[in-house]
């Protein structure tokens, strides 16, 4: 909770992080809203006391605060978004029907579950077999291509006319995808492949919620080289 000394700060302010996949869902959420918010960037290897109060469990971006409250955690962060900005002629983010939302929440634990993990041993963050990782991917985007048309129905976004759940979790990935095709070698998102998807890819990192958030591919190589070596730096064990 943040607490006294805050009071003059803005109504929402996210704790993130320019590179951070899971902060760009909350940008992205936010922008989508219209809602205006203060970006809050933490620094690799040295946590914010902010962070630190707000996440006390897990001690990671992203956090929104929303008047001082913190959430955590950017899938319900993203849901909270969604609740506390319904009306006013902003964009749903869940589908209102209950199946929909059943099926886009499914395949969002699915892109978490698959190429969170698999993306970070392509990018030599954490040790694992860097075959079996973009086989893993691979995969992964096969379903996600086939689940885009039953989700889309022939329209430009999983959820629809819009960007909704599904296209902002799977979305946010993108700049790092670009990203380990570089540092990795790999072709990931084959247009011969996965029309569907990489066709989806260009309208959703063009897209106005989007665009200025969306990092750059070497941009995140190089910031990619910069995490490899903090975290061997801090691998001595004094990391908060
Ligand atoms: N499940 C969390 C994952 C958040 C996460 O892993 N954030 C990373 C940055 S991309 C972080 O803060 N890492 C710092 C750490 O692990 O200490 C979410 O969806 O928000």
């Amino acid at each position: 909770m943040a607490s006294s000394g805050e009071e003059h700060a803005a109504a929402v302010r996210v704790i993130g992080g320019w590179a951070s996949h899971y902060a760009i869902r909350v940008y992205v959420a936010l922008r989508l809203k219209g809602v205006e918010y203060e970006s809050l960037q933490e620094v690799v290897g040295n946590k914010s006391e902010l962070l630190l109060r707000s996440n006390p469990v897990h001690k990671k971006i992203p956090v929104l605060l929303h008047r001082g409250k913190p959430v955590a955690e950017s899938m319900i962060i993203l849901q909270y978004i969604d609740e506390v900005w319904a009306s006013d002629g902003a964009p749903a983010i869940l589908p209102a029907d209950p199946y929909a939302r059943a099926v886009e929440r499914f395949w969002a634990q699915y892109v978490d579950d698959k190429i969170a993990p698999a993306s970070v041993v392509l990018r030599g963050v954490t040790n694992g077999d860097k075959d079996e990782a973009a086989a893993q991917v691979s995969t992964a985007l096969q379903h996600l291509e086939a689940a885009f048309g039953k989700c889309s129905q022939g329209r430009s976004y999983f959820g629809g006319d819009d960007i909704g759940f599904l296209d902002i979790i799977l979305g946010s990935y993108l700049g790092w995808l670009k990203a380990v095709e570089k540092i990795a070698g790999v072709k990931i998102l084959d247009g011969s492949k996965l029309p569907e998807l990489t066709a989806w890819a260009e309208r959703f990192c063009a897209h106005h919620a989007v665009r200025d958030v969306m990092p750059e591919t070497d941009r995140l190589v190089q910031f990619n080289t910069y995490l490899i070596g903090v975290l061997k730096a801090k691998a001595s064990g004094n990391n908060k």
